[in-house]
């Protein structure tokens, strides 16, 4: 092995091992170390029954004919047709708008433009974990949704195992286990989203525009009946100059933007352990899975939104309908089709162009992500977690992932002898550099906790840790004034090749329910969970926390270490450092 440059001499010893990585990802050795696997057409579970969803498409089709055929039937009766008349789908009390200014063109045309980078990356993010649950503790078989085969019961099955890959034009970047890229740009694209989002929101409140929006009368209920029993009879209401929307249009639109929008937002956050351990109760009702489950089906919603909604813009006068959003006029000439046709063109380019670009620049794509979005996502390490759970919360079941021991003839060794000559050496910029056995650490004060992993993947379990707090190390070791971070090594290597590491700001070691734990769910810890010792750090996702450590470092920079991006994960994987979200 070649010598390490002088910076890394400087090292703990074990920081020889941390290997660089490239900027791009080198799609061999990538397929070598996680081949692709195929996800299944989901099937949803009811009781004990496993369904293809595939069904649902003779079912809505069925559902669709038969809704045809009785709308038909209900307008041959006098009574409906009375209503119908009453109620003709645009309700009179409700002011009209006329007109669709710049901005509200511009911000439709950009907003359209961010969901559907969201919604494949979010896809992507899926693929990492395809199950869904109700419960927080993702026993498999209890899931209510998968798109993956049932998790095998014949041998040992990590969360890495479970992963699946995606076609490159549908998931980005498609690859397996891309999940550190596809954040990325989920939370970069839903910034700006958000943005334009927010900027829409308050423009509409300083025009009139929002008049158009909100329903400002109950008349918006029978003229959404009234409009729905119209469409389903295929008899579609008269064209409307836009300057109002129909009962079912201005509900639609409603519920999109003031409920569905803040709702995937708010369930987007609560996955995070920061802003779930800090709701309290809101956050055990809404833990991780029920707010991965709800914004699953926001997910669905929009999508359903986007294909009806795409679909009405043909069928009910394309022509008009492109001169008032994307021309901005009322004509009898096709004037809004080109700008239809350049935005649509720009989207495709966008589509086919993201996937390629994202594994020849992965780092690039980490890098801008971390711009865009990074400071702002690490704002929430501020947010002390406090939310211990009980006994009866434990998980049955807790995913194991990635290797399931170091795979080394000296850990084996050790384990053999009960880590009787086990050490966990702590130095670098501290005063009193010390090596600590594990009677050692057994004879330090012991803090025990009941908290959920978050693993970034997608799966959450509880459990009940117990160990040593890092801030008692922290208090015999003294760190200088210089030191910023501490670099935790395993003794175990990555996928990859080369250590597996993490590095934490100081503020994470003093906090109160950061551990050294050695025992879990009050039996000694087991080897796949990281024996004889872990790190347990409750703000952050679970890759963050190193299973198997071998040393301590506190230092200045990690600019010299690995590839330079604070951890294994964020080296190899292009995973965020700063990770409560
Ligand atoms: C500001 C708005 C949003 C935020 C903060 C947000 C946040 C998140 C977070 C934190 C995750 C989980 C990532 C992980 O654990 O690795 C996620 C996953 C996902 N997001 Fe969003 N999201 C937002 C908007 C959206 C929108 C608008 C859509 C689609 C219309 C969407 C679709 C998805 C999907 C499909 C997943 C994967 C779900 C899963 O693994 O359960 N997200 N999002
Ligand atoms: N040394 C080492 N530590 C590690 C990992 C690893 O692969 N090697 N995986 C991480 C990830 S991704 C997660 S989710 C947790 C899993 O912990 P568990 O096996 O106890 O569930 O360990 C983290 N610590
Ligand atoms: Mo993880």
């Amino acid at each position: 092995m070649a010598t390490a440059p002088a910076s890394v001499r400087t090292h703990d010893p074990l920081a020889a091992d941390l290997t660089p990585a490239g900027a791009r990802i080198q799609l061999d050795e990538w397929n070598r170390y996680i081949p692709p696997r195929r996800p299944i057409v989901p099937h949803i579970r009811i009781g004990h029954r496993w369904i293809n969803v595939l069904w649902a498409v003779p079912i809505a089709a069925a559902a669709l004919i038969i809704l045809i055929a009785v709308a038909q039937e209900l307008r041959q009766i006098p009574a409906i047709e009375d209503f119908i008349r009453r109620y003709p789908g645009v309700a009179q009390a409700q002011p009209a708008v006329p007109g669709f200014p710049g901005w509200m063109r511009l911000q439709h045309f950009l907003n359209m433009f961010f969901m559907y980078f969201i919604m494949r990356a979010g896809i992507q993010i899926l693929a990492d974990h395809p199950r869904l649950y109700w419960n927080r503790d993702c026993t498999p078989g209890t899931e209510w949704l998968r798109f993956s085969h049932p998790v095998p019961a014949y041998r040992m099955w990590t969360a890495k195992d479970d992963a699946v890959s995606l076609p490159g034009w549908l998931g980005i970047p498609g690859l397996r286990h891309s999940i550190g890229l596809a954040r990325w740009w989920h939370f970069s694209v839903n910034f700006l989203w958000t943005v334009n989002g927010v900027a829409f929101f308050v423009l509409l409140f300083v025009t009139d525009q929002w008049m158009r929006l909100v329903p400002l009368t109950w008349e918006v209920f029978p003229n959404a009946l009234s409009t729905a029993i119209q469409y389903a009879s295929l008899n579609f209401p008269p064209p409307e100059p836009w300057s109002r929307f129909n009962g079912l249009q201005q509900l639609t639109y409603f519920f999109t933007f003031f409920i569905a929008a803040p709702v995937q937002i708010a369930m987007g956050l609560l996955q995070g352990p920061a802003f779930s351990n800090k709701l309290g109760w809101l956050g055990r009702v809404l833990n991780r899975q029920v707010a991965r489950s709800i914004h699953f089906l926001g997910f669905c919603w929009f999508v359903f939104f986007i294909a009806v909604h795409g679909v009405f813009v043909f069928i009910t006068g394309l022509r008009q309908n492109t001169n008032h959003m994307f021309a901005g006029v009322e004509s009898a000439h096709w004037v809004g089709l080109p700008y239809f046709i350049v935005a649509m063109a720009i989207i495709i380019v966008a589509w086919l162009w993201a996937s390629p670009f994202t594994i020849k620049h992965a780092r690039l794509v980490q890098k801008t992500g971390r711009f865009v979005i990074g400071g702002l996502k690490g704002l929430a390490e501020r947010w002390d977690p406090t939310s211990e759970l009980t006994e009866k919360d434990i998980s049955p079941h807790h995913w194991p992932n990635q290797h399931l021991l170091p795979d080394s003839p000296e850990y084996k060794a050790m384990l053999a002898g009960g880590f009787a000559d086990y050490r966990l050496r702590i130095g670098g910029l501290v005063e009193h550099p010390q090596e600590f056995s594990f009677a050692d650490l057994k004879a330090m004060p012991k803090q025990s906790q009941i908290t959920t992993h978050f693993c970034i993947q997608g799966w959450s379990g509880v459990a009940k840790w117990s160990g040593v707090p890092m801030r008692h190390i922290v208090e015999l070791v003294r760190p200088t004034k210089q030191a910023r971070y501490a670099v935790f090594y395993s003794m175990a290597f990555g996928d990859d090749g080369g250590r597996y590491y993490e590095v934490h700001p100081m503020k994470n070691l003093r906090h109160k329910l950061t551990l050294l734990a050695y025992e879990m769910n009050d039996e000694p810890l087991r080897v796949m969970h990281g024996a004889p010792l872990r790190l347990r750090c409750e703000n952050e996702l679970g890759f963050r926390m190193v299973k198997w450590l071998a040393a301590i470092e506190f230092v200045h920079d990690y600019a010299d270490l690995g590839a330079g991006q604070g951890g294994y994960n964020d080296d190899h994987e292009f995973y965020g450092h700063r990770m409560p979200i």
